[in-house]
């Protein structure tokens, strides 16, 4: 019996198998989402670098209509027409560099840059 009492349980080994993977588990899967705003016909800002699986949420805080799309071989994405207020996120997994547009304002360009 007192040998069986020294043994740690599974539980208890599943516990301290817990506590020291959570915090690096918690590290390599942290991801953020970053606010870009469409405003007076720019992306502010107009550059960003994010990690992968980070997410770009566009939002419109302009009282006419923006969109955004990204055309590239990693990521396609079409946000459709956006009104004023309204937000779209957008993922990016693989590293690379990529341009937001808007296919109602040509100039309107956000450079990303998606670091391995
Ligand atoms: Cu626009």
């Amino acid at each position: 019996m007192s040998r069986q009492r020294k043994a740690p349980s599974t539980l208890t080994k599943a516990l301290i198998i817990s506590l020291i993977a959570f915090p690096a588990g918690v590290m390599a899967q942290s991801s953020s989402v970053v606010m870009i705003s469409q405003k007076k016909r720019t992306y502010a800002p107009g550059a960003v670098t994010i990690k992968p699986g980070d997410t770009l949420r566009v939002i419109n805080d302009d009282i006419f209509l923006h969109h955004a799309f990204v055309d590239s071989e990693a990521l396609r994405f079409d946000s459709g027409s956006m009104e004023e207020g309204e937000t779209r996120d957008i993922q990016f997994d693989a590293p690379g560099r990529y341009e937001v547009r808007c296919a109602i304002h040509p100039k309107m360009k956000l450079d990303v840059t998606v670091t391995p």
